[in-house]
């Protein structure tokens, strides 16, 4: 083989510098996306469909503005936001909505990349939808008795002595028959990932921020008709994973009420 021209030289070096910036391009994009400037969370101040979100960002220890809605404040606001509801947020400038994006976006910013992990998609998604399923089972039981017209029944029906046994019937009769069942796929999930999150192996998911606070709110007595004590009574196990989940140093303090108030795990 000849020596190599100046041109080949040349060509060579483009080449090995092009794929250098290449690959220095791709360590970037596997490094962590762009972090936005300024997030603002506008939601009410409950838990609800907010603090998955807001348990994602503090755990990927992302700076936000945790705007809390007062209900007197919310027409006003209603009227602002792209569907009518909330939680909506703020990203340097543009407004973004639905939680479950909003969730997924933000594990996706997680420099740690244990939020939403790559090779745990599937896992991770799987728990989602059985969260979400849980969500959809005790919607009407909850439902019902905010927005009755929504089911069939009258405006204030929830006020009558008739509209009361039942909303006591279907909410006893959740926590009773079904809830249980949807308790034991939550330990299953544990069971399987090594005994400590539903999704992962080693470090709390975005699937553990959903789940998180649905658990709690059967816990937090602020549902009539509902035991505090009906996860503790069928599977304790799903309670000392709520708990575990409110130890985190970024978790611990954050609530006063219900399980994983004074988590200590
Ligand atoms: N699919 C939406 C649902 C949001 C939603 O239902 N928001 C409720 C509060 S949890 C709301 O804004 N309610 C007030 C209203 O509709 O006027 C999401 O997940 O973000």
């Amino acid at each position: 083989m000849g020596k190599p021209s100046e041109n080949s030289k040349v060509a060579l070096a483009t080449a090995v510098g092009g794929a250098a910036v290449f690959f220095a391009m791709k360590m970037l994009a596997k490094k962590g996306k762009a972090m936005p400037k300024n997030i603002k969370l506008s939601y009410f101040d409950i838990e609800g469909a907010g603090e998955p979100v807001r348990l994602a960002l503090v755990l990927a220890g992302i700076s936000f503005e945790d705007d809390r809605i007062k209900f007197a404040d919310w027409p006003s606001i209603k009227a602002k936001t792209p569907y009518g509801q909330v939680p909506v947020m703020l990203v340097d400038g543009e407004m973004k909505t639905q939680s479950g994006a909003m969730l997924r976006w933000v594990g996706s910013l997680d420099p740690s990349k244990s939020l939403y992990p790559e090779d745990r998609l599937y896992e991770v998604e799987e728990a989602i939808g059985v969260i979400g399923d849980l969500q959809r089972a005790w919607g009407p039981s909850f439902y019902i008795g905010m927005r009755p017209k929504n089911f069939g029944y009258p405006e204030d029906f929830n006020k009558s002595p008739e509209g009361q046994d039942k909303i006591a019937a279907m909410r006893k009769t959740f926590i009773e028959d079904e809830l249980p069942q949807y308790l034991g796929y939550i330990s299953d999930m544990i069971d399987r990932n090594n005994g400590q999150w539903i999704a992962s192996t080693d470090k709390p998911t975005i699937a553990d921020c959903m789940a998180v606070p649905l658990l709690r709110s059967f816990t937090r007595g602020h549902i009539d008709h509902v035991d505090v004590n009906c996860i503790a009574k069928s599977n304790p196990k799903v309670v000392q994973y709520v708990e575990r989940f409110c130890a985190l140093g970024e978790i611990k303090g954050r609530y006063t009420n219900g399980i994983g108030a004074t988590s200590s795990v």
